[in-house]
């Protein structure tokens, strides 16, 4: 390695303490509520979506990103928004896709017109992306009072399990069509031996606070939790039966990461346990503006977990890209100064905010043949000098391209640019598209690219 390049990235690691990290998982938009679902061996992440700014939790839809190799994540943009559902009115909160039978269930909390108070509704999807529709025109739940942050889990017998609810956890089962219960909603009993002993508030016995998730592992249940008092942690308690009764675990992640919420979603995916959950780790981030995260999570040989910090995430990628195929620009590992964006014309793009800002792709597989042309869909409202290298390692690792970007006028305008290598890639890469341009703000958009063999 150069001098130089030594020099950048021992101070990088200095400056940020980050080693190839990927924590936060999203850096294009404040996501929250973490919500993973595995189908045809594709992982698939539902959160919510913090407003840029947001000083309380006016949210207005739901998002989806998926990986194939937990490094390189794809953004799908807004798949949802409360206003799809007649009934409701506001806060689009904390939700679950499952599936059944190749049909997507999508719950999700939102305000009832109805009542002024949460309810839950569910959506329904052909595929994981949607397009979602309400099949009820009515919530699927709206009890007293505290209907928010529905879980689902499908139980090998085909039983479909609900939990939801804050201040007080509530249960259903649902019916063979997921969009209707059996019986009576069960109000979980919140006590110390269920939830751990709460500090300092006689009122509420027990730990237990909101967003519950339900998962299960060699015949036991877990369902995991965030925990009061504010700042809240996330417990888990365990059961033989999905209805409970449940037993104090402990804590799963003590409280941290400047955001004064945390949402737990557990998911096996090709072999290992993975625990998403959310922080304000992202410049300008807090509570109002927070952003998912995720980790690998590690049982003991009795079934228990021990309290885990915050990590820097998944560092290795368990699959490569196919550089030979089209990729999404945003499909991303890590990037700043990088906003995303969707519309009718080309879906889901990112918009370069200044000069020098970047996207990372992990482990990118060009092979022993190699590559000797760059072609990416790209434009600029900018009249001249704007240009994206494509480097591999850093920001400033080795030069293989710089597109020239086109003046097209603006986002709904694109244009296809081919670019010659200076030399042929060959072999294993962390590529960086590096957006250039002496310009005040909104440098470029990028669309797609991929490169073309010798
Ligand atoms: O994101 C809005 C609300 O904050 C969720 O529904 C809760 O679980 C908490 O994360």
């Amino acid at each position: 390695m150069k001098k130089r390049t030594l020099f950048c990235a021992a101070l990088s690691i200095f400056l940020t303490g980050r080693v190839f990290g990927q924590n936060p998982i999203v850096q294009t938009t404040y996501t929250a509520d973490p919500a993973p679902l595995v189908y045809n061996d594709r992982l698939y992440l539902y959160t919510t979506h913090d407003e840029d700014e947001s000083t309380w939790f006016n949210m207005n839809n739901w998002r989806v990103y998926s990986t194939n190799d937990m490094a390189n994540w794809t953004d799908h943009g807004v798949i949802l928004r409360y206003t799809d559902f007649e009934w409701a009115k506001g806060d689009a909160w904390a939700a679950q896709c499952v599936e059944k039978n190749g049909k997507f269930y999508l719950y999700v909390p939102a305000i009832s017109k109805f009542n002024n108070k949460g309810a839950i509704g569910v959506a329904v999807g052909d595929t994981p992306l949607g397009p979602f529709y309400d099949p009820l025109g009515k919530p699927l739940v709206q009890s007293d009072w505290g209907d928010i942050d529905p879980t689902v889990f499908i139980d090998d017998d085909g039983e479909a399990h609900m939990y939801w609810g804050n201040p007080k956890l509530k249960y259903v089962k649902l019916n063979e069509d997921m969009i209707s219960y059996k019986g009576n909603i069960v109000e979980v009993p919140m006590t110390e031996a269920s939830f751990g002993k709460r500090d300092g508030d006689p009122e509420r016995p027990s730990k237990y606070e909101e967003g519950p998730w339900l998962y299960k592992r060699n015949d036991h249940y877990y369902l995991f939790w965030p925990g009061g008092p504010l700042p809240e942690f996330i417990g888990y308690s365990t059961s033989k039966y999905a209805e409970g009764p449940w037993t104090y675990g402990g804590i799963v992640m003590p409280a941290e990461g400047r955001a004064f919420t945390n949402h737990p979603g557990v998911i096996d995916f090709r072999g290992r346990t993975y625990f998403f959950y959310h922080n304000g780790a992202l410049p300008g981030g807090g509570g109002f503006t927070r952003s998912v995260a995720v980790q690998e999570l590690q049982f003991n040989e009795d079934g228990s977990i021990d309290p885990m910090k915050m990590t820097d995430g998944i560092t290795e990628a368990i699959a490569t890209i196919n550089p030979y195929e089209l990729t999404q620009a945003e499909t991303i590992n890590w990037s700043e100064n990088v906003k995303s964006f969707q519309n009718g014309k080309v879906g889901v793009f990112i918009k370069a905010k200044v000069d020098g800002a970047y996207t990372r792709v992990k482990s990118v597989d060009f092979g022993q043949t190699g590559a000797s042309t760059f072609v990416a869909r790209v434009g600029t409202t900018h009249n001249s000098g704007i240009t994206m290298e494509v480097r591999s390692g850093s920001v400033e690792g080795k030069l293989f391209a710089t597109v020239k970007v086109p003046l097209t006028g603006g986002d709904n305008r694109w244009q296809l640019v081919e670019t010659k290598l200076r030399q042929t890639i060959v072999g294993k890469h962390d590529l960086y598209f590096v957006f250039k341009g002496q310009v005040p703000s909104n440098v470029m958009y990028f669309d797609c690219w991929k490169f073309v063999k010798d």
